[in-house]
C-alpha cells in the first residue's frame, strides 16, 4: 500500500514538517504503525467479537457465514452492547477518578497538608456549598472547603439517592433519567455496575445494556466530570479569558523546554509556580539557557493555559511532533491519552520521559511520583531535572518549526456569556436573545480528540468553519479546541473571517471569538451548565431536548468520548461523531442508537465522517428545533464559501432573509 504523504495525514503545516523529518530520520511515529497495522481487525470495529469469558474470544461473522451466537448464546446485539457499557464505564471512570483526585487534593489542602496550595477560588466554593445546602454563614474558606470536599466524595461512594449535581439538571431531564431508571446514584456505583452488568451471564438484553451506558456516562458528566471542574475551579482559581499561543512555534530554541503532558491540572499547576521560580531560572542560566519555556500538549495544557495564559504545544498527535523537534528536554506526564511509544522516540533524542502519577506508570520512562505534601519542592525537582538535561540537547537535530498561532481561551459558565451581554448586562439573557431574534443560529460544542484514521484537525476545522459560517456559535474543549487554537480560529479576528454576519455582529458587539475554548475533557461539564443557564434563563424551551443545540466529537477516539457521547445524548442533546461507535455489527444496537435512544433520551447519536455532511446534519437539527421554538428566521443568509478566510468587505453574504 503507498504511504500517505505528509500532506495527507495533517491539516497543520508543523505537524507536516514534524512528519517529514521523521521520515527523513527512518523514525517511525503513530501513522506509520496504524498503517503497519492494517487491515484493522473487521470484528473489533463492528464491536461483534466478545472475550468476556474464557469459553471463547468468540466472533460474529457479518456476513451470516458460520456461527451467529458466541458459545454462550450471546446475540451480536448482546456482544456489542456489552462491549459499549464496557467502554463507557471505563471512559467514566476516567474522567471521574480524575475528579476524585481533586476532591482528595481540596480536602488535603482544607486540612492544611498541601503548602504549596491555597483556595483560589473561595466565591465559587461559597456558592456550591450553599447550592449543596452546607451552612456558610461564619465559616471561613477551608472550613466551608473540607465540607465540600468531603460531600463531593462521599458522591463516589453514595448508593442511595442521587448525585448532588443531578437537582441542576431541568425537571424534564431528570425526569426522563427517573422513567428510564438511570438518575445516576453514586459515581462508583454506577460504574461497577455497567461492568458487572457486562460480565459473562449477567445482562444479556441489549436495551438494558444501553441503559447502563447512559447511566455511567451520566454519573461522569452529572458526577465525576463535573466535580472535577467545579472543584478544580476553586482549587485552582476560575478561569478568565487570556491571549496565549498555540503550536509547536511556542517551543524555543535557546531556552529550556518542558512539556506537560495528560489531564489533572495540579501538578502542572505547581510546575507553573516552579518554572517562575529563582532556583529553577538560575539553574537554567547556569546551564546555559535564556530560560524555561513550559508548554502542554492535551488536556493538561488546556488546563495550564486557562488559568496560566501557558501555551499549548500541540493536541492529542503532537505528543510525538514535539519530540521530533529535538528541542524538548522533558516531557512530564500525569494521566491519559500518552502513548507509550513515546519511550522509544525519546531514545532517539535527548528527551527525558518523567511520569508523575500513582495512577499511571510507564515502561522506559523515569518515574518520579508527585508529592503534594509538598507540591512546590516536587515540581522543582522535576523541573531541576529537566533543566540539567539541557546540555545533552545535540543541536544539529533542533528543528523548531515556526508555526504558531494566537488564541484567547478562558470561558466558563460563568464567564462567558457575561462576555455576551457586556460588562454591565451579565446574564445568559443576550444570548438567548440573539438566538431568538435570529443573530445566532444555535449553539454547537465541537470537542474530542485527534484520531490516526483520517487527517489530523480536518474534520474539526472543516466542520467548525461550515457551522460558523451558517452563525453557529461554537464552544469547545479538549483537542477540538487546541486543532482550533492552532488556525487561528480562537481569536476575534477569526469572526471576520469565517463567521457569518449574524454572528459575527454579536462578536464584533464585544470581542468575542466565534469559537470559545472551555477547557480540558472534564470541562465538557461546564458545556452542560451553560446549557441550565440558557433553560434557566428562558425563551428557548425549557428542556435540553428543545434548545437549538448540539455535540460533536469528529475525530474522537478515546473511551472517554463513549462516556462523553452517553451524557449528552442522554441528557437530550444531538450528538454527531465521525467514526461511528463499535457496533454496527448489530443493526440493532445501531439503530437504538440513532433512533430509538431518543425516545428515551430526547437526545441521539448520529454517525458521519464527513465534515460538512455532519454540519448540516446539525442545521437541520438546529433549524428543526428553532422551528418548533416558533423562532425568528435566520436575520442573514449563510456566508458564501468563497469568503471563507478573507475579511468580510463587502456586503454580498447579507441578504437578509427576515
Ligand atoms: Fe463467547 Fe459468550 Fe464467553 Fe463472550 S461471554 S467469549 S460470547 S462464550
Ligand atoms: S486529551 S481524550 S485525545 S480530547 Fe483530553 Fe485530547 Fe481526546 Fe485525550
Amino acid at each position: 500500500m503507498p504511504v500517505p504523504g505528509s500532506h495527507q495525514r495533517s491539516s497543520d503545516p508543523a505537524a507536516c514538517r514534524m512528519l517529514e523529518l521523521a521520515a527523513q530520520n527512518a523514525l517511525k511515529l503513530a501513522y506509520d504503525r496504524y498503517d503497519a497495522m492494517q487491515p484493522l481487525c473487521g470484528y473489533g470495529q463492528l464491536g461483534i467479537c466478545c472475550q468476556n469469558c474464557n469459553m471463547g474470544p468468540c466472533r460474529i461473522n457479518p456476513f451470516g457465514d458460520g456461527p451467529q451466537t458466541g458459545i454462550c448464546g450471546a446475540s451480536p446485539a448482546v456482544i456489542a452492547a456489552r462491549n459499549l457499557a464496557r467502554k463507557s464505564a471505563v471512559g467514566s471512570a476516567a474522567h471521574s477518578d480524575h475528579g476524585r483526585g481533586i476532591a482528595q487534593m481540596l480536602l488535603q489542602t482544607a486540612r492544611g497538608k498541601t503548602p504549596g496550595y491555597r483556595i483560589k477560588g473561595p466565591a465559587k466554593l461559597r456558592k456550591l456549598a450553599e447550592e449543596w445546602g452546607i451552612p456558610t454563614a461564619g465559616a471561613t474558606t477551608e472550613q466551608l472547603a473540607e465540607k465540600v470536599a468531603l460531600a463531593a466524595l462521599e458522591d463516589f461512594g453514595r448508593q442511595d439517592g442521587v448525585l448532588r449535581f443531578v437537582s441542576r439538571a431541568p425537571q424534564k431531564v431528570r425526569a426522563r433519567w427517573e422513567k428510564a431508571g438511570v438518575a445516576p446514584r453514586g459515581i462508583d456505583r454506577e460504574i461497577v455496575g455497567t461492568l458487572h452488568s457486562t460480565n459473562m451471564g449477567a445482562s444479556n438484553e441489549p436495551h438494558h445494556l444501553i441503559l447502563n451506558c447512559v447511566r455511567a456516562g451520566l454519573a461522569d458528566g452529572w458526577g465525576g466530570s463535573m466535580i472535577a471542574t467545579e472543584l478544580s475551579d476553586i482549587l485552582l482559581g476560575e478561569p478568565a479569558p487570556l491571549v496565549s499561543e498555540a503550536n509547536l512555534g511556542v517551543l524555543k530554541r535557546d531556552y529550556v523546554n518542558i512539556l506537560v503532558h495528560g489531564h489533572e491540572p495540579v501538578l502542572s499547576d505547581a510546575l507553573v509556580v516552579a518554572s517562575q521560580s529563582d532556583e529553577v531560572l538560575d539553574a537554567c542560566r547556569d546551564a546555559g539557557a535564556q530560560g524555561l519555556q513550559l508548554a502542554g500538549i492535551c488536556c493538561t495544557a488546556n488546563e495550564v493555559l486557562m488559568r496560566h495564559g501557558v501555551p499549548i504545544a500541540g493536541n492529542l498527535l503532537h505528543q510525538e511532533f514535539a519530540l521530533v523537534t529535538g528541542a524538548v528536554e522533558m516531557m512530564v506526564v500525569d494521566i491519559q491519552c500518552i502513548f507509550p511509544a513515546l519511550r522509544d522516540l525519546a531514545k532517539k533524542y535527548h528527551t527525558l520521559m518523567v511520569s508523575t502519577s500513582p495512577k499511571a506508570h510507564f515502561e522506559g520512562f523515569q518515574h518520579i511520583e508527585f508529592d503534594d505534601s509538598r507540591a512546590i519542592e516536587s515540581a522543582k525537582q522535576i523541573l531541576l531535572a529537566g533543566v540539567a538535561n539541557y546540555v545533552n540537547r545535540d543541536k544539529s537535530k533542533v528543528h523548531i518549526p515556526t508555526e504558531k498561532s494566537p488564541l484567547v481561551a478562558g470561558f466558563t459558565t460563568e464567564g462567558v456569556f457575561d462576555h455576551l451581554g457586556g460588562r454591565y448586562r451579565p446574564s445568559y439573557r443576550p444570548l438567548n436573545n440573539a438566538i431568538s431574534d435570529g443573530r445566532i443560529r444555535g449553539v454547537v460544542a465541537v470537542v474530542g480528540c485527534n484520531t490516526v484514521k483520517i487527517k489530523q484537525d480536518e474534520a474539526h476545522l472543516a466542520l467548525v468553519k461550515e457551522l460558523l459560517r451558517h452563525d453557529v456559535l461554537v464552544v469547545q474543549t479538549g483537542c477540538s479546541a487546541i486543532a482550533c487554537g492552532k488556525a487561528g480560529l480562537l481569536t476575534p479576528e477569526a469572526a471576520d473571517l469565517y463567521a457569518g454576519n449574524g454572528l459575527k455582529e454579536v462578536c464584533d458587539a464585544v470581542g468575542l471569538p466565534p469559537c470559545l475554548h472551555m477547557g480540558s475533557c472534564v470541562d465538557i461539564s461546564r458545556i452542560l451548565t451553560a446549557c441550565i443557564e440558557i433553560c434557566r434563563e428562558g425563551g428557548l424551551g425549557d428542556d435540553f431536548a428543545d434548545l437549538p443545540v448540539a455535540g460533536a466529537a469528529p475525530e474522537w477516539m478515546s473511551d472517554k468520548a463513549i462516556a462523553i457521547g452517553f451524557y449528552v445524548v442522554g441528557s437530550g442533546v444531538y450528538t454527531v461523531v465521525g467514526d461511528p461507535l463499535p457496533v454496527m455489527g448489530s443493526p440493532v444496537v445501531a439503530d437504538y442508537l440513532t433512533n430509538g435512544i431518543e425516545k428515551d433520551f430526547g437526545g441521539k447519536f448520529a454517525f458521519e465522517k464527513d465534515p460538512i455532511q455532519a454540519a448540516r446534519l446539525i442545521i437541520k437539527h438546529i433549524d428543526s428545533k428553532r422551528e418548533a421554538l416558533h423562532l425568528s428566521p435566520m436575520m442573514f443568509e449563510p456566508r458564501p464559501v468563497e469568503s471563507l478566510g478573507k475579511p468580510l468587505v463587502d456586503d454580498s453574504a447579507r441578504a437578509a432573509v427576515g
